[in-house]
């Protein structure tokens, strides 16, 4: 029942409709009010933490007035919306995000000063919301914030996991894991408990005849779970679009089977019912690049995907459309395989309950879905065993069986002689236990496969999609270059560079048209310009060494060379041919002579990441950077030449102070692993350098900005496979220099060896499967050009602002408008005042 005010009652409804604050003194009102009466608290009990309650709640309410107001246009308009499907959106703060989206900031500011309050303070009191684990959530996050700064009628679905990224301590060098509980006062989330669904699992499948007779399968006594809708505002910069962000929330479903329950006593069975309902949303599972198949995983996977699919049908429904209009109604676009059990789920609604016919069906379902992929490492492709899926989603598997026996069916009409491609392209692994590949579902299933930069989807097409493109030809696959949000990784997380640009260029539309930074180059020779980069640099990287001294109490010279490499730990993306190259430096100072030492340049080598818990390789490497920490930085004999810093627990928000404060950062895969790569761009974007390998989107980055702006180093993605198999056959030489560090790692110079023998191992006994060894002169040689370079400041200077003024290419504005023109077909919604 659709509950509306009637027509000649709206204009009292109108005039007390609720009114966004519009300057600071109006800001103030709501801070105070929203302290007093919604928190109960007083001017005299009114800590930080209260302030940004306050804050959060008076600009919580501006949201929510414009997110309103987008809702009914969209709804009114009726126009193609699209639908971003991830299980992770690592946000991180909303606040400030908040309020420079709305352009409140300064009022927020001086309103908070007059009541006593600094806004770096009440800013610095929000828990990030940390619902992913590295750069495939951030991207989600990044994008969100493009669709709505671009008008898009768009709307992100993923999971409200009660538990986030784990947050990580380092305890005597190790990493270890402290859950994220972070929902408590949470102000950015409407529950909707209005908004809810009922999911099935397990039970069986049963052919029944509906009224014309026809044979349809229906899936029953299966158990149900309710999902429950939570929304987040998401602002637009400089508009008054705000999107929604829904997350499901699992719970027991209230249904007959509880109160039977209850009813005959058994109240325990009953809460215990409740709470493994419940258990499905409470944790993100905190693996980058693995895939365990575990049944919890597949359960969070499904219950996310039935939930939001019923919620866009019945959105779709209200319009009484045919289904045939649902693609011009609908994009549906797959982060990754995870949700690809949409396109199962939204066939199975087409034939079980709509009625369609299975052809019918599957036109519109191939017609709504676009799948990205992020990831060519082979343990990362998902894959779920045949009886796990029988036993939790048995009609899933039919539906799979024969989406898979009409294409394998076509297939052999294309390849007649070829028995051999039928096996590589089934859906189904022929191993024990069999396997289902869902990214051959996610292929066969969409109009469109993406992979995130041009060399990925190259590998995508000549490597693990190969069969599908000689199936389906090249024009299902396709590249759309990654993008960070200027937004969040320029404007707010360097404010002074922000201004300094804004200045420049004679105002803030760069912000929102990024390919503008190409003006900057003008004043690359501006002397007084530079002075005013070399200074913001400066002052960025002393506020990097205040959060070092605040969170591991080592002191590090700011004039040092800043050398960064954060992001997950992972041996493909190699911090263990950084932490080797550190003790390489380290042996070496040490072996030089005090007149030889003055020409060192002093570095600072600042790593951060964490380690998936079950990754055991990853967490010695951690281990690893800490014990060579604690020997370099007490070793008196190199002072201020040679600092090594562990920051702990990196984050989205530690991201933001790091990333505009780094001279050189590292992005050193082994070329051919990473997809893309994002913090590459946030920091080239933020005035750093780079050392990089040939690989993901360092190699857009070089052609943008210049080859002699970028220290880039390594073998080649076209030589790896070669050199992996030259190893294989014991072709294999440890690199002289590499030698020797691993000479002081068996020395025992930073703790027991045997804590580390297994890394040192991996290199020397089992095929050196990541290159270390065979990048590492490059690698140390290019290290010593960044050096020279650092000496010769007014060179650095120019190289740093060249490289910003080309990186217009890099933001997600463009990316989306990729995505929206080549595979969503949707327009913008134009907003008036
Ligand atoms: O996605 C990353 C890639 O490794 C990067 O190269 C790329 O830039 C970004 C964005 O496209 N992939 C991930 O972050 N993947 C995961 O975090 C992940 C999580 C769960 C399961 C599998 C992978």
């Amino acid at each position: 029942v659709e509950a509306s005010i009637p027509e000649p009652l709206r204009e009292a409804w109108r005039k007390y409709s609720a009114h966004e604050f519009t300057n600071k003194d109006e800001f103030e009102r709501e801070l105070v009010r929203h302290i007093e009466t919604t928190l109960a608290r007083s001017l005299y009990n009114c800590d930080d933490l209260a302030a940004y309650s306050g804050t959060a709640l008076a600009f919580r309410d501006r949201l929510i007035i414009e997110w309103n107001r987008t809702q009914q246009r969209q709804t009114f308009t009726d126009q193609k919306r699209v639908y971003y499907l991830s299980l992770e959106f690592l946000m991180g703060r909303a606040l400030d995000n908040a309020m420079l989206n709305v352009g409140m900031k300064d009022a927020a500011r001086e309103g908070l000063q007059d009541l006593g309050f600094r806004i770096e303070d009440v800013i610095g009191q929000e828990h990030d919301a940390a619902l992913g684990n590295g750069g495939l959530g951030r991207l989600a996050a990044c994008f969100l914030d493009s669709l709505a700064t671009l008008n898009y009628p768009a709307w992100g679905y993923g999971l409200r996991y009660r538990y986030g990224i784990f947050k990580q301590e380092i305890v005597n060098g190790y990493q270890m894991e402290v859950p994220d509980y972070w929902l408590d006062n949470n102000p950015w989330e409407f529950p909707r408990h209005d908004i809810t669904v009922d999911i099935q699992f397990y039970g069986h499948v049963k052919k029944k005849q509906d009224e014309n007779g026809k044979l349809v399968a229906s899936w029953v006594e299966a158990e149900v779970v309710q999902a429950v809708a939570y929304d987040v505002p998401i602002p637009g910069y400089g508009t008054k679009t705000t999107n929604n962000l829904r997350l499901w929330s699992s719970k027991a479903s209230s249904g007959e089977f509880d109160f039977q329950k209850f009813n005959a006593g058994d109240y325990e069975s009953a809460v215990a019912d409740q709470q493994s309902a419940e258990t499905i949303s409470a944790v993100l599972y905190p693996n980058d690049n693995l895939e365990r198949g575990k049944e919890l995983r597949l359960k969070q996977q499904y219950f996310w995907c039935a939930a939001s699919l019923y919620d866009i049908v019945r959105r779709f429904k209200k319009t009484k459309r045919a289904w045939s209009e649902f693609p011009d109604q609908v994009a549906i676009q797959l982060n990754d395989t995870h949700p690809t059990l949409a396109i199962i789920e939204m066939q199975r609604i087409l034939i079980d309950i709509e009625g369609l016919e299975w052809d019918e069906a599957w036109t519109i379902v191939t017609k709504t879905f676009g799948y990205t992929n992020h990831t060519v490492l082979p343990e990362a492709l998902e894959k779920w065993s045949v009886p796990l899926m029988q036993n939790l989603l048995p009609r899933h598997l039919q539906i799979i069986y024969d989406i898979n026996l009409y294409f394998l069916q076509a297939v052999e009409k294309q390849f007649p002689n070829d028995r051999e491609i039928l096996s590589r392209v089934s859906i189904i692994e022929e191993s024990h236990p069999k396997m289902v590949r869902m990214a051959y579902i996610a292929i066969i299933g969409s109009h469109k496969v993406n992979g995130v930069a041009e060399l990925h989807s190259d590998l995508l097409k000549s490597t693990l999609f190969k069969d599908f493109v000689d199936i389906y030809g090249v024009d299902r696959f396709t590249n759309v270059t990654n993008g960070v949000t200027p937004r969040r990784w320029l404007h707010q997380a360097n404010p002074a560079l922000s201004s300094l640009i804004a200045e420049k260029l004679g105002g803030h539309e760069f912000l929102t048209d990024l390919t503008l930074l190409d003006k900057l180059e003008a004043f690359v020779d501006d002397k007084d310009f530079r002075r005013q980069w070399a200074h913001i640099k400066s002052d960025n990287k002393l506020r990097l060494a205040r959060l070092i001294k605040d969170t591991t109490g080592y002191t590090v010279n700011p004039e040092s060379l800043f050398d960064i490499q954060v992001k997950r730990i992972h041996e493909y993306k190699r911090q263990q041919l950084n932490i080797f190259g550190v003790i390489h430096r380290y042996l070496k100072i040490k072996g030089m002579s005090a007149e030889e030492r003055k020409k060192v340049v002093p570095r600072v080598s600042i790593f951060g990441g964490k380690a998936a818990p079950g990754y055991w390789m990853a967490k010695t490497i951690i281990h690893l950077i800490n014990k060579v920490a604690a020997v370099v930085n007490n070793d008196s004999d190199v002072g201020d030449l040679l600092k090594v810093i562990f920051i702990e627990d990196y984050n989205v928000s530690k991201a933001e102070i790091i990333c505009p404060a780094s001279d050189i950062s590292e992005h050193i895969s082994t070329a051919g692993t990473e997809g893309s790569g994002t913090s590459n761009m946030k920091f080239v974007l933020n005035g750093g350098l780079i050392i990089g390998t040939c690989d993901g989107a360092n190699i857009e980055i070089t052609r943008e900005i210049g080859d002699q702006n970028i220290f880039l180093f390594g073998n080649l993605a076209e030589d790896v496979e070669d050199l992996r198999h030259r190893h294989f056959y014991g072709d294999f030489q440890l690199d002289p220099a590499l030698e020797k560090v691993f000479k002081a790692i068996k020395d025992n110079m930073f703790g027991d060896a045997g804590d580390f023998s297994a890394l040192t191992a991996s290199i020397e006994e089992h095929g050196d499967y990541y290159l270390v060894s065979d990048d590492f002169h490059s690698y140390v040689t290019t290290h010593e050009m960044v050096d020279e370079a650092f000496l010769n400041k007014e060179e650095w200077l120019a190289k740093s602002i060249t490289s910003v003024a080309r990186m217009g290419f890099f933001s997600t504005d463009r990316v989306i408008n990729e995505y929206a023109d080549s595979i969503w077909n949707v327009e913008p919604l134009a907003v008036k005042d």
